[in-house]
């Protein structure tokens, strides 16, 4: 895969949309390139989908796609055409017009409101923030033993600025009414089966003011891909991004803690202080998932790449929590014996991605294994021996990356 093909493909892309970002054409197929994720099964397509690069194809309807890990390495902010994309259910908007667009924000509120996009936009403060998006059952296909559910590597992340309205801001506007207790989220997509749920979300009432929150409208300086939630989604900073409702059209308050289907039981964890059971065995209780685990990645080294013995080379990557802030990272290349602290790079706030550096030499021929470690400010740290769940999430295990010095 080379950078003129990724050019070439883009010009295809925006040719074909040439009527505008809201519209979505089906047939999209331009490229048949493959991967190998690193788990048995792990054979994967490369497909270029509206305004994305070639992508790896976990499902094509709906559409659920992949970042090839190595563009992590080129740069800190994920880029709109790297972006993951991630659906539940077949029955997404294929065209949307941004002059009818509605936000209906209702339940037990003073006032209801149905909100333009052009009085989102010139109405309310906007704000800005950096932030990762990352699915729960990101990484899921490195579960051992293995767990149901779709098998991703670990490039079902992405870190980008968002910019939009405070949650707040908006339910203020509204003003909920005594007794609110959560908030839920639902989108223009719907379920394809009668038998199938509606993809509706819910927070506390507590969180979904927490001026975090928010409903954004541009990512990365621009309207945010169709595929990523266009025109607007709910960005949820440091939770997992089954939150991060798309095409978001309905907020409602609500009385009492939501049940439906997308909440319970499906994205529940286990309720103990490792959100883990023993392999095999189910949790006893559970609560909704929440915030993201710490994690770091070496983004410029892959199992087949070979280093030189005695040549000092340079290792990179990202680093991100739940919000705490990126306190240190630790890189080992002799399989975690010893450890050296890296450099971090420019913070771009909590929620973002956070480089670090480190120059290492190689000591000896053979393999390495090369290892990074965050740590936060909340006292978190990953950790060296993986926990496992049923549902494949949050995994944040030291992950190991095995070169070959020569
Ligand atoms: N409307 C809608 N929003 C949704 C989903 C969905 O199925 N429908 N999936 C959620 C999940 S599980 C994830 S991981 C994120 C992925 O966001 P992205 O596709 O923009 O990367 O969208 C979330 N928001
Ligand atoms: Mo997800």
């Amino acid at each position: 895969m080379n950078t003129e093909n990724f050019s070439n493909r883009r010009k295809i892309i925006t040719t074909a949309l040439a009527g505008g970002a809201s519209t979505l054409l089906p047939a999209w197929a331009l490229g048949a390139e493959k991967t190998t994720l690193p788990f048995a099964y792990g054979e994967r397509e490369l497909m270029a989908f509206p305004e994305k690069k070639p992508m790896i194809v976990l499902t094509s309807r709906p559409p659920q796609l992949e970042t090839p890990f190595k563009y992590f390495d080129n740069h800190v902010i994920t880029p709109n055409d790297e972006f993951f994309v991630r659906y539940h259910m077949a029955g997404i908007p294929t065209s949307i017009d941004p002059s009818t667009y509605r936000l209906k924000v209702g339940g037990n509120v003073e006032k209801p409101l149905e909100i333009s996009l052009e009085s989102l936009k010139k109405n309310f403060p906007s704000q800005r923030i950096v932030a990762v998006n990352q699915c729960s059952g990101n990484s899921r296909g490195l579960f051992e033993p293995r767990v149901n559910g779709g098998q991703l590597g670990n490039g079902a992340m992405g870190n980008a600025a968002w910019v939009g309205v405070s949650l707040k801001d908006i339910l203020n506007a509204v003003n909920p009414g005594k007794g609110a207790k959560q908030v839920s989220f639902n989108g223009l997509d719907q379920p394809v089966l009668p038998s199938d749920s509606d993809f509706v979300k819910s927070l506390n009432i507590d969180h979904a003011m927490d001026g975090n929150v928010m409903v954004a409208y541009q990512m990365n300086g621009t309207d945010i891909p169709f595929l990523n939630g266009y025109p607007i989604k709910l960005i949820v900073p440091g939770y997992y991004g089954t939150y991060w409702v798309k095409h978001l059209s309905e907020i409602n308050v609500i009385n009492d803690v939501y049940n439906g289907y997308w909440m319970n039981p499906a994205y529940r964890i286990p309720d103990n202080d490792c959100n883990c059971v023993e392999p095999g065995k189910a949790p006893s209780k559970t609560i909704p998932i929440n915030q993201f685990t710490i994690r770091s990645f070496i983004t410029n080294f892959t199992d087949s790449s070979v280093v030189t013995v005695g040549k000092p080379i340079q290792a990179r990557g990202i680093a991100f929590d739940a919000g705490y802030g990126i306190k240190k990272v630790l890189f080992s290349q002799d399989n975690g014996q010893s450890w050296t602290e890296a450099r971090l790079g420019q913070d771009l706030g909590r929620f973002s991605f956070r480089e670090w550096r480190t120059e290492f030499t190689p000591r000896h021929a053979g393999t390495l294994d090369l290892r990074v470690r965050a740590f936060n400010h909340a006292g978190q740290v990953q950790p060296m021996t993986a926990t496992w769940m049923p549902a494949g999430y949050m995994r944040n295990i030291v992950e190991t990356v095995k070169v070959t010095a020569v």
